[in-house]
């Protein structure tokens, strides 16, 4: 079923003559009510009437993660708190949350945009929707619950964690479509094969999986485990959260909702847009939020855009499966994660160095976290008790900042590879 066929199988020219009429007023409105956005545009010496459409996007400044914490919590905000009715933010950063707010109307096209994304999967009325993301500050449970109720099936508020009780209702309630992590539907798998469960025993058919990146090696396994179809959703928060983007049945790129976020590809090291079909930094525009609107973003996922017709009518555009960034944030366990995080933890304790290495691990579905630190000598002539207390301390300092579980190996000066260019923070051994 296409949810909104007027939108999603669209001429390219009705979907130029839209995405114009309402980046112009986006720009009106984040130039008015927006003092950063403003400034920006005056250092560029740039006034709302020189963009007149969306031949002007490459006219405007880009905005990144740090704008937002640099303006914490509310200072991106475009209208008055009183207009605001939904705050969500964004998991893993050093104290300092990436803050985003919805209107009513923001809520609406949320909504709007998650129930195509469902429909686009294969989702319909009588289906009985299991929704395993996290409910909270992240978008991913309350986008998909909205998006489900929408659309008219049933929701499962389940949230996150809780997986015998997950596979317990899965069972008794007759859930036909999980949607959660791709690497928590992997663990789900594994403990519904050790409970002795099989999946004939279970009704699900369609899995909604992202906020994390999956191969397609890492699909075929999830399907044959689970016995569904499993369909990609991308999104984030500063852009809305999920359903900005998801496959279709055909399973060949992500229907990008680009009447509400244009996407552009930017070479990320020149910062220079870059001609169709190339492979490079992806870039939103919003062009309908109201509470946040965020213009030329840089989100640091790299992919390409195909403007083909899809074989299943729809002529949104698609965004090949992101599977790489251009920073180093790690997803871990949905949280993100960046080593620079790891380092301002150390480098607020006396007790270590600032030489450290981090080693991303999957073990069989779960990710773990091993943090390598180098300590002063003293350490290793002390008790071992004091070993211990550091090694406690430091996984408790960052347990508390950012939110996740390391297992913390103190080793002794110089023993972590010294290297003349970049040093290598992070290994990812994992197979995804
Ligand atoms: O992860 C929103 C979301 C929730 C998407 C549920 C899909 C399902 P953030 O926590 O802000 O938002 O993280 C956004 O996660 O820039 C990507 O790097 C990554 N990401 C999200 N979806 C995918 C995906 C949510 N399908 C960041 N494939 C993004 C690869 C993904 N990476």
């Amino acid at each position: 079923m296409i949810w909104n066929e007027k939108m999603e199988c669209a001429s390219r020219e009705l979907m130029s003559e839209v995405q114009s009429e309402r980046l112009v007023n986006t720009v009106k409105r984040s130039y008015h009510n927006v003092p950063f956005f403003r400034k920006k545009m005056q250092e560029m010496h740039l006034v709302p009437e020189d963009i007149k459409g969306i031949e002007d996007l490459h006219k405007l400044p880009f905005t990144v993660k740090q704008d937002m914490r640099d303006n914490y919590p509310y200072g991106l905000f475009a209208v008055p708190m009183s207009e605001i009715v939904r705050l969500h933010a964004s998991s893993g950063t050093t104290g300092k949350p990436t803050v985003v707010g919805y209107t009513r109307k923001d809520l609406a096209s949320w909504a709007e945009v998650v129930t195509r994304t469902l429909a686009m999967a294969g989702v319909h009325k009588e289906d009985i929707v299991q929704v395993a993301y996290g409910y909270g500050l992240f978008t991913g449970g309350l986008g998909i619950h909205y998006g489900t109720e929408n659309l008219g099936a049933s929701v499962i508020p389940i949230s996150g964690g809780n997986t015998k009780k997950q596979i317990q209702l899965m069972r008794d309630f007759g859930s036909t479509v999980l949607a959660c992590t791709p690497s928590y539907a992997l663990y789900l798998a594994e403990v519904i094969e050790e409970m002795g469960i099989s999946p004939e025993e279970l009704k699900i058919r369609i899995g909604i999986f992202g906020a994390e990146p999956w191969s397609q090696n890492m699909r075929l396994e999830i399907e044959k485990r689970l016995g569904l179809k499993a369909i990609d959703i991308f999104g984030l928060s500063e852009i809305i959260g999920p359903g900005v983007s998801c496959e279709c049945e055909c399973q060949n790129g992500l229907h990008i909702n680009e009447d509400h976020f244009i996407p552009e590809i930017i070479d990320p090291e020149t910062h220079e847009p870059l001609p169709g079909g190339s492979y490079g930094e992806l870039v939103f525009t919003t062009i309908s939020k109201e509470g946040i609107p965020m213009i030329r973003y840089r989100t640091r996922d790299l992919t390409r855009l195909n403007y083909e017709k899809c074989e299943c009518g729809r002529t949104l555009v698609r965004m090949e499966k992101c599977t790489g960034r251009s920073d180093d944030m790690l997803i871990i366990r949905g949280v993100n994660v960046f080593p620079s995080q790891i380092e301002s933890v150390l480098l607020e304790m006396s007790e270590t160095a600032p030489h450290y290495q981090l080693i991303v691990e999957r073990e069989g579905t779960m990710d773990s976290l091993t943090l390598q630190v180098e300590v002063e000598e003293r350490f290793f002539s002390d008790e071992i008790r004091e070993l211990q207390g550091l090694r406690k301390k430091i996984a408790h300092n960052i347990q508390s900042t950012l939110g996740i579980s390391v297992n913390v190996k103190l080793v002794e000066p110089k023993t972590i590879e010294r290297t003349a260019g970049k040093a290598k923070r992070v290994i990812d051994k994992r197979k995804i």
